[in-house]
Order: structure tokens, then C-alpha cells, then sequence
């Protein structure tokens, strides 16, 4: 008797338990995946897909299928053991019960979780049930298809036989909860995207991306067998490249592994993607750093014994990462992920790792590889004598400056106001909707900008010609923060940066130009939400005196028909905006710089990086990716141009 009321109170506390831990998580879902907004909804697949690749990593699955649904639910199939269903005697529950019910200590945020053969098995699988409005298992294993299912994290269906198999695997469906998110339609192209980041991060896997939502199905497979190698060929494909052969060193030490895969292109820029089990890491951390110590060593060390690099002449870390592009994937038991969003990786011991393992393999690499090794000095070489320009040319004009006083651009037409958290610059496509931008703005708190013309090609320019250049060099010296290194958002003169251009092909040209160029010269800017682009009505409506203006097709019928009133017989005279230089001051303040009516959109890094994609397209060196794009945009750029 007492054996079995003891059971009994064991099982109820547990139970407690479960239910106490899985309300937590409907409480405050951010806490355990990041947000309610569309990111946490896409988070929700990661945390399974993570279990199948766990599954992967320790040897029992090459094959993942993720599926969208037509009902927006997910499912997704792994060919790994299948979680296992046997019931243990201590608890008298099944191991898949315990994983999707219990909600596992610590979890992915909060560092430690439970560590079962390398991986961090199921720690969000309870997670994922709590937040779903309903969760099925199926596991195929020993012949048999177990099945079980759940509603909000509550057991709908204990473990049941549902029939049987000779494949084995785990095949997980559920519909996020409509109460837990703000977003329940998931995107393709994200859930696309990261599966492609894990097949490459993990070489050999075949991962399947499948849309069943539409009415045709749209289905991606990817498969590499080089990996991050691979990955960094991927990075580089609109790209001219310096290196054709992509460097490639792995080692491992104790329980911990690490890759690094290294291809320079003949741009300026770097691209570092970092990787720590499989989670990105846009801080970086101390992976990072190995590799960037090292590399820059290496080079130097290289260029000295070649005698390319003579007496004391040297090259700096960031002359060496001018046109990188490298992937770096480091697997730890323990990884401690730090920083305001914990996507930097903290744990020392991987520091030395990465820098040792770089400093052997890449000695090796340019020890057997001369040819690439000087092409790879002399990239170094031309980007620390352009920064030494650059330098010089900042100088100059810092000492003109000093001796003239602060002198601002002719063009600009300054507003009154000093404090820079109060005003605004609208910088502006063409002289003559700069001159009604001039007219009707109000000079207290708006500065003008004009800019006319072509504009430089920045992909083609370093820092040094972009001072000298008289396009830009207005922009740069209106902001008065900088550029590049010395970029200093503090001394920024307009804590809003409007961009105005019109809606058509040249329009679309200047503001791709301007936001390649603060991407990659002012990016702070972007990262501090600064810049805004100013949003043009697309139509005019007019009932006798009455004018009104509307921004989209939805807002000119809502308009026009309010204009025409309720008996509908007064007409309304509806005409396409034209462009910014075509309206009079007046119109253009009512429309476009009115704080009270006005529309600003704000731009994002993402943004940014979309058109710094779009733009290496249109000016990088390759033409057929540019041909590939013009086609598939011909109609969107139409549009644009009406
Ligand atoms: C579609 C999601 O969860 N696959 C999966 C999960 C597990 C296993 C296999 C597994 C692990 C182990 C032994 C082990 C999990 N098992 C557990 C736990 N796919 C998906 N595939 N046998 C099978 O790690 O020893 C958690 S996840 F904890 F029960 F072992």
C-alpha cells in the first residue's frame, strides 16, 4: 500500500511540475524564444530541426525534410534511431514523453541544458509543444510506428502503435499557437535560407525545403559534400575571386572540432560568418578572434621570409581582411554564448584552438601555394597604402577645415536649430525638386541636400577617393560624422537622414547608391536607425478646390470615394504622381515633408545588405549575374518606371 501511494504522490508532483513548467513558457514565450514576432515563429522549426541535426552529428541521419503546410503547420522528417519510446521504470514515462513535456533546465537561453552523446538533445522540443495549438510525434523504430500527440503541451494521446514500417525515424507536425504569436504565416525563403546555412555548416546532410501552401509546390534540396568550403564558393558567386581554390583547415582538440574556409575576391569588403554549433554568431567572439589574430600573423610572418614585405614594413589585420570572405565553424560541449543578444561566443579555450590550427594550416597553404600567397600579400599590400591615402586625404581636409572653419557643402541649405536630436536632412534626387524642397521646408529643423547626376561607383572606390569625390563628398561633409573607421555617430549634425528620390528607375538608383555607400562607409547610421526614406504620393485626387493625396491603389479608392460623398455624383479627378520634381513647393511639403502628414520609412541593416546585393550585382566586374538580374527584375523595374 505504502509503496504504491507513494508512486502515486511522486507521479502527481511530477505532473505538477511539468504543468507548472510549460505554463511558464506560455507566460512569457520570449524568454525562451527570443520573441512573439515572426523571428520566435521561425524559431519554433529550428528548435526541431536542431534535434535531426543533432541526430546528424552523431552519425544516425543523412536526410531532413522540412514542409510548410497548407494550414501553416510544419512538419518535419528525419531518418535518424527515432526518439525512443520505451517506458522507463523510474518514472514511468517514455524518453519522447520526458522530451516534449518537461521543460528542460536552463534551456537554450540560458546557457547549461542537458547534455545527452555531444548535442544539446530536445532541450526545445517542450518549448515548441507549450507553444503550439497542437503537436503530433511519430516514431518509426523496431518495425513499429509510435504516435503520440499533444494540444498547448497537454497529452491528447499517450504513446500508441499506429502501424508498421521498415524505415526509422522521427516525424514531427505542429501549428503554432495563434494565441502565443503576433505572426502565424511562416516565410519559405527564411526557413529556406537557414536550411541552407545547415546543410552547408553540415557536409553531407541533405536537407529538403518544401512550400505546399501554394498551388503549385515550390521544393529546394540541399546537399553539400564540401561544406563551409562550399558555403564561402556560395558567398562568392557574383564575385571575381583572387584565390580559385577555396583554403580549407579543420583540426580537433579534446572534445571540440573546428573549420575554417578562406577565399578572397577582388572587393573591398570582408565578410566573416562565424558559427558556433551550427548557431551564428554576428558578435563573433573568441573563434573569431583566433582566426583574425592568426591570419594577420601568418600574412606578416609570410611576407617577411618571402622578402615581399621589406625592412619593417607591415601589413595591418584589416589590410589582410580587405576582400575576405571566410566561414568559421567550431563544435564545443559547454558553448557559453555572451553579448546583448548572446550571439557571441565567450569560451577562451577556442581562441587558441582556432589561432594554432590557422597558423599551421595557413603557413602550410602559402608555403605550397607561392603564387596565391604573393597574390594575397599584394591585395594586403595596396589596401594598407589606400588606407595610408585615405588617412592623408582626412588630414588635408581637417586642416582646411581648421583653417577655413567648419565649411559646409554650398548646396546645403541649413536649418536654424543646433541640436542635432531635433533636426533633419533631406537629401534630395535632382536640382529641381531640391529647389521646391528648398522652398517649401521648414528651415528651423530641415536641411536640404540636392544631389544631381551620376553617381561614383562605390563598389569600384576606397575611402581615399570617396573624400575627393564631389557627390558624396557633400554628403559626408552635411552629416559631419566621418566616414569608415573614423565614423563617429556623436558628432552626426541631423539625427534624421531622409533620403527623397522618385519612384522610378533613377530614383531607385540614387537611393541603391546611398545605401551601399553609408552600408559600407557609415553603417553605424543604419545600425542607429538614422536613415529614413521619404515616401512620395502616388496619386493626386482633386474635387473642385479639394486637393488630397494617396499612397497606395487601397488609399486612392478609399479617398476618392469619400470625396465623391455619399450621393456620388460629384466627380473626382485622380492623376498619377509624376515625380518629386514636377510638384510645387507647397504640394511637396503637404505630401512628403510635413511631419504631421508625412510617411517615413525607416531603413533597416537588412535593407542595407539587400541593396549592397543589389548593387554588387550591378556594378561588380561579372556580367552574367547582372544580365540574370536585369531579366528577372525587367517587369519590377517597369513598374517602377512609370
Ligand atoms: C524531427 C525531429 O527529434 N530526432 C531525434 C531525436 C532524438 C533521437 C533521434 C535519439 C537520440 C538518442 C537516442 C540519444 C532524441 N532523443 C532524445 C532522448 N527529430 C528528432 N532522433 N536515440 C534517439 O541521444 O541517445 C532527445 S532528442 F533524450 F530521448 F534521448
Amino acid at each position: 500500500m505504502a509503496d504504491i501511494k507513494n508512486i502515486t504522490t511522486e507521479y502527481d508532483a511530477s505532473q505538477i511540475q511539468v504543468l507548472e513548467g510549460l505554463e511558464a513558457v506560455r507566460k512569457r514565450p520570449g524568454m525562451y524564444i527570443g520573441s512573439t514576432s515572426s523571428s520566435g515563429l521561425h524559431h519554433l522549426v529550428y528548435e526541431i530541426v536542431d534535434n535531426a541535426i543533432d541526430e546528424a552529428l552523431a552519425g544516425f541521419c543523412d536526410d531532413i525534410s522540412v514542409i510548410i503546410n497548407p494550414d501553416n503547420s510544419i512538419t518535419v522528417i528525419d531518418n535518424g534511431r527515432g526518439i525512443p519510446v520505451d517506458i522507463q521504470e523510474q518514472t514511468g514515462k517514455s524518453a519522447l514523453e520526458v522530451v516534449y513535456t518537461v521543460l528542460h533546465a536552463g534551456g537554450k537561453f540560458g546557457g547549461g541544458g542537458y547534455k545527452v552523446s555531444g548535442g544539446l538533445h530536445g532541450v526545445g522540443a517542450s518549448v515548441v509543444n507549450a507553444l503550439s495549438e497542437w503537436l503530433e510525434v511519430q516514431v518509426h523504430k523496431n518495425g513499429k510506428i509510435y504516435e503520440m500527440k499533444f494540444a498547448r503541451g497537454e497529452i491528447t494521446q499517450e504513446i500508441t502503435v499506429i502501424g508498421e514500417t521498415d524505415r526509422h525515424g522521427t516525424t514531427v507536425t505542429f501549428k503554432p499557437d495563434g494565441e502565443m504569436f503576433d505572426e502565424t504565416v511562416y516565410d519559405y525563403e527564411v526557413l529556406h535560407k537557414r536550411m541552407r546555412e545547415q546543410a552547408f555548416l553540415n557536409a553531407g546532410l541533405r536537407i529538403r525545403t518544401i512550400d505546399r501552401r501554394g498551388e503549385e509546390e515550390v521544393r529546394d534540396e540541399m546537399h553539400y559534400e564540401g561544406g563551409i568550403r562550399e558555403f564561402v564558393t556560395y558567398l562568392n558567386r557574383n564575385k571575381d575571386i583572387v584565390n580559385e581554390n577555396v583554403i580549407y583547415v579543420s583540426g580537433e582538440r579534446d572534445d571540440s572540432t573546428a573549420e575554417v574556409a578562406i577565399q578572397y575576391n577582388t572587393s573591398y569588403n570582408e565578410i566573416i560568418l562565424s558559427f558556433a554549433n551550427n548557431i551564428h554568431t554576428p558578435e563573433g567572439g573568441m573563434h573569431e578572434t583566433g582566426f583574425k589574430t592568426a591570419l594577420t600573423r601568418v600574412i606578416n610572418d609570410y611576407g617577411k621570409k618571402a622578402n615581399i614585405l621589406k625592412g619593417d614594413e607591415k601589413v595591418s589585420g584589416d589590410d589582410c581582411r580587405e576582400g575576405l570572405c571566410a566561414v568559421i565553424s567550431v563544435k564545443l560541449t559547454n558553448a557559453q554564448f555572451e553579448g546583448q543578444t548572446k550571439a557571441k561566443l565567450g569560451n577562451s579555450e577556442i581562441r587558441t584552438m582556432v589561432d594554432s590550427l590557422m597558423t599551421t594550416g595557413l603557413t602550410t597553404f602559402m608555403e605550397e601555394n607561392p603564387a596565391v600567397a604573393k597574390a594575397i600579400l599584394e591585395k594586403a599590400l595596396t589596401a594598407s597604402r589606400a588606407r595610408e591615402a585615405a588617412r592623408r586625404a582626412r588630414e588635408n581636409i581637417r586642416r582646411k577645415n581648421a583653417l577655413e572653419g567648419m565649411s559646409l557643402p554650398g548646396k546645403l541649405a541649413d536649418c536654424n536649430e543646433r541640436d542635432p536630436a531635433l533636426t533633419e536632412i533631406y537629401i534630395v534626387e535632382g536640382d529641381s525638386a531640391g529647389g521646391s524642397a528648398k522652398q517649401g521646408r521648414n528651415s528651423r529643423f530641415q536641411a536640404i541636400l540636392p544631389l544631381w547626376g551620376k553617381m561614383l561607383n562605390v563598389e569600384k572606390a576606397r575611402a581615399d577617393k570617396i573624400y575627393g569625390n564631389d557627390k558624396l563628398a557633400p554628403v559626408i561633409t552635411a552629416l559631419g560624422a566621418g566616414i569608415g573607421d573614423d565614423f563617429d555617430v556623436s558628432k552626426l549634425r541631423y539625427h534624421k537622414v531622409i533620403i527623397m528620390a522618385d519612384a522610378d528607375v533613377d530614383g531607385s538608383h540614387i537611393r541603391t547608391l546611398l545605401l551601399t555607400f553609408f552600408f559600407r562607409f557609415m553603417r553605424p547610421l543604419l545600425e542607429g536607425g538614422y536613415v529614413y526614406a521619404a515616401q512620395p504620393p502616388l496619386f493626386k485626387l482633386e474635387r473642385g478646390k479639394t486637393v488630397r493625396y494617396a499612397f497606395s491603389d487601397a488609399e486612392r479608392d478609399k479617398i476618392s470615394a469619400e470625396m465623391r460623398g455619399p450621393d456620388g455624383r460629384g466627380k473626382v479627378d485622380i492623376s498619377r504622381n509624376k515625380g518629386l520634381g514636377e510638384m510645387d513647393f507647397h504640394e511637396l511639403w503637404d505630401t512628403t515633408m510635413n511631419p504631421e502628414t508625412r510617411i517615413l520609412n525607416r531603413i533597416t541593416l537588412e535593407d542595407a545588405v539587400k541593396a549592397d546585393e543589389i548593387f554588387t550585382i550591378l556594378m561588380g566586374e561579372k556580367v552574367e549575374p547582372r544580365r540574370e538580374y536585369i531579366e528577372k527584375n525587367a517587369k519590377f523595374v517597369e513598374n517602377l518606371d512609370i
